[in-house]
């Protein structure tokens, strides 16, 4: 892996730190829980999407070779748009990205339709600080359910929008990609996430609009949105905890591999700061191999990396005694 420009990781103190370190000062409220509040309209949207993606999935058969490669391209992009860019930059700052890839991330961001970067990067700053407790957007503590897919059929527990309403987001708005792409945003799914992959198959090769539409529009939406809830999900559940046992998150197999290397979540959790993601750089780990092309293009740069020797006293210190270094 090139790293000529891999840095020390910052201290908390750093300016260029965002505001993704756990805060253990936060209280949850005494007294009764706030009741919840059921979106009808999100649980039909949600249901009515997932049977499409049913009926997508009877459709494979049918379709041409080149619409499911498109299907597989458009997973890459959109997931790409999430991991690489809502995620690891957006979220954590954990590398520099030059406005061509911005606008490339922004784009891809668009087609996996998971809110505007601003709006997911404010509910993942949020998750990060209050992990597992009331404020914390898809506080695992809830349920898998609640935790993958029931946190987008309610409305917010309010401390959810306390604490959010008080982060540090000015690198955000500063940001004229993430803005215009906020601005828009109302237009501009539609065309990315369902128009195009839809109209590419029909106009290209003559796939029937029927199967575009199913397939890589819908199937690849639902299949990209449950891939990345299963971090929310499966990763603050099942897996080791090698850096860190006192809290939730955990190290999943399954969720690295369907979520392009986001399923190290024990280690996400210990160093959100890390480029990477996970100690083991580009094992099942897409997401770095990308940013770390972009960076060999020179459309990347600043890649922030935790020392093997931290994450060894980290692990030894705190870890459940399942880490294995190498
Ligand atoms: C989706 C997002 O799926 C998925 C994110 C997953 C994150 C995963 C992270 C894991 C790590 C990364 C791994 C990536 C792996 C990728 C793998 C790929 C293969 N702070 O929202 P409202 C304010 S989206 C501060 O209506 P309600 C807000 O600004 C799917 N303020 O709350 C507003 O204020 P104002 C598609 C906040 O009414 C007010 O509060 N999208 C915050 O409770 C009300 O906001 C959907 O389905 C905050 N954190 O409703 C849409 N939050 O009025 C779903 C809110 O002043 N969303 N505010 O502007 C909704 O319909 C609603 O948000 C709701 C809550 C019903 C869920
Ligand atoms: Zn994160
Ligand atoms: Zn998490």
């Amino acid at each position: 892996m090139p790293d000529s420009d891999v840095k020390a990781p910052l201290l908390n103190s750093d300016p260029e730190t965002v505001e993704d370190v756990f805060d253990n000062t936060y209280k949850e409220k005494e007294g009764p829980k706030p009741p919840v509040v059921i979106v009808w309209r999100n649980v039909i949207l949600m249901s009515l999407l997932h049977i499409g993606a049913l009926y997508g999935l009877s459709l494979i058969p049918v379709a041409c070779t080149l619409t499911l490669m498109w299907s597989v391209f458009c997973s890459v992009f959109s997931a790409l748009g999430i991991t690489a860019g809502a995620h690891r930059l957006w979220s954590h700052r954990s590398y520099k990205a030059s406005l061509p890839l911005r606008i490339f991330l922004a784009i891809g961001n668009t087609m996996a339709f998971q809110n505007d970067i601003y709006e997911w990067t404010r509910d993942h700053r949020v998750h990060h600080k209050y992990s597992e407790t009331d404020a914390d957007p898809h506080n695992a503590v809830r349920g898998f359910f609640f935790a993958h897919i029931g946190w987008l059929l309610v409305r917010k527990h309010p401390d959810v929008i306390e604490k959010g309403r008080k982060l540090e987001l000015s690198d955000l708005r500063a940001d004229k990609v993430v803005m215009f792409q906020r601005r828009y945003y109302k237009l501009l799914v539609p065309l990315m996430c369902f128009f195009i992959p839809m109209f590419v198959p029909w106009y290209m090769w003559g796939e029937s609009l029927w199967v575009a539409y199913f397939i890589p529009a819908v199937l690849r939406y639902t299949m990209v949105l449950n891939a990345t809830w299963l971090v929310n999900s499966a990763a603050h559940m099942w897996g080791n905890r090698p850096y860190d046992s006192n809290i939730n998150p955990r190290e999943n197999k399954f969720v690295t591999f369907s979520a392009i290397g986001e399923g190290y979540h024990n280690y996400h959790h210990t160093f959100p700061y890390d480029y990477a993601s996970s100690e083991f750089g580009w094992r099942l780990n897409l997401t770095t191999c990308f940013i770390d092309f972009m960076c060999f293009l020179g459309l990347a740069s600043d890649r922030k990396r935790v020392s093997k020797e931290m994450v060894l006293a980290r692990a030894q210190r705190t870890g459940d005694g399942s880490h294995r270094s190498g």
